[in-house]
């Protein structure tokens, strides 16, 4: 059987659980999508008051990234076409979920695992521009924005493939965080995008 047939729809559908909304949901009887930024990932279930559901939603949003790639990558060894389209999927899968609507998440924790998976070194070392920005600014989104901005620059130096499904893969996944997050721009440009731990809530 071609692997494309199981591999992509099972991607999609991987990514496609709202770990935040169904976490808050079962263990704070509230809807995410009501409260801060009304985002359903880590961040916002962080800013809701679940610090531990925030670390389970990371995780979890990470892992099934991670999970999907895994997937493909075992299905059909050495096919990096079909990993990259897996990856695409499962961030369509948490962006655009089914189950709400197609009103998701912004992908970062799920690129954050499709990425570990697909090239961990450009995954780290675009890690480590996440990690400095939000040291030095406490904006998670801002920290997301530049890490995507910064990635594929990382890609294109350690991914040694470069055929047009790889290439559109690794610039289409970036952009669309960075389109996911123009709420984000907009608070940040006019100074009230809430920095992570602050008690002021985005409107
Ligand atoms: O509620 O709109 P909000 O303020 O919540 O949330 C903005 C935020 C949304 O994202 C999340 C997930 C947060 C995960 C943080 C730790 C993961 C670090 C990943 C950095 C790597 C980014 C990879 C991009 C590759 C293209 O932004």
């Amino acid at each position: 059987m071609n692997p494309w047939l199981i591999t992509i729809p099972l991607a999609y559908l991987l990514g496609s659980i709202p770990f935040g909304y169904v976490l808050v949901k079962i263990f704070r009887k509230q809807d995410i999508r009501t409260t801060g930024s009304g985002n359903i990932g880590a961040t916002n279930v962080a800013r809701s008051g679940a610090k531990g559901l925030g670390i389970a939603t990371l995780i979890l949003d990470l892992a099934k990234g991670y999970i999907a790639v895994v997937i493909a990558q075992h299905l059909a060894p050495g096919n990096y076409d079909l990993a990259v389209a897996a990856a695409v999927a499962a961030i369509l899968g948490h962006v655009f979920p089914v189950w709400l609507a197609f009103r998701g998440g912004k992908g970062v924790a799920t690129a954050l695992g499709v990425f570990l998976a697909l090239n961990w070194p450009s995954a780290l070392c675009t890690l480590a521009v996440f990690v400095v920005v939000f040291l030095l600014t406490r904006y998670v989104s801002l920290a997301s924005i530049i890490a995507a901005a910064t990635f594929p620059l990382f890609a294109f130096w350690f991914v040694p493939y470069r055929t047009p499904i790889v290439i559109a893969g690794l610039l289409f996944i970036p952009l669309l965080i960075i389109v996911k997050h123009h709420q984000n721009i907009r608070r940040l440009l006019s100074g009230t995008e809430s920095r992570f731990g602050s008690r002021k809530v985005a409107a």
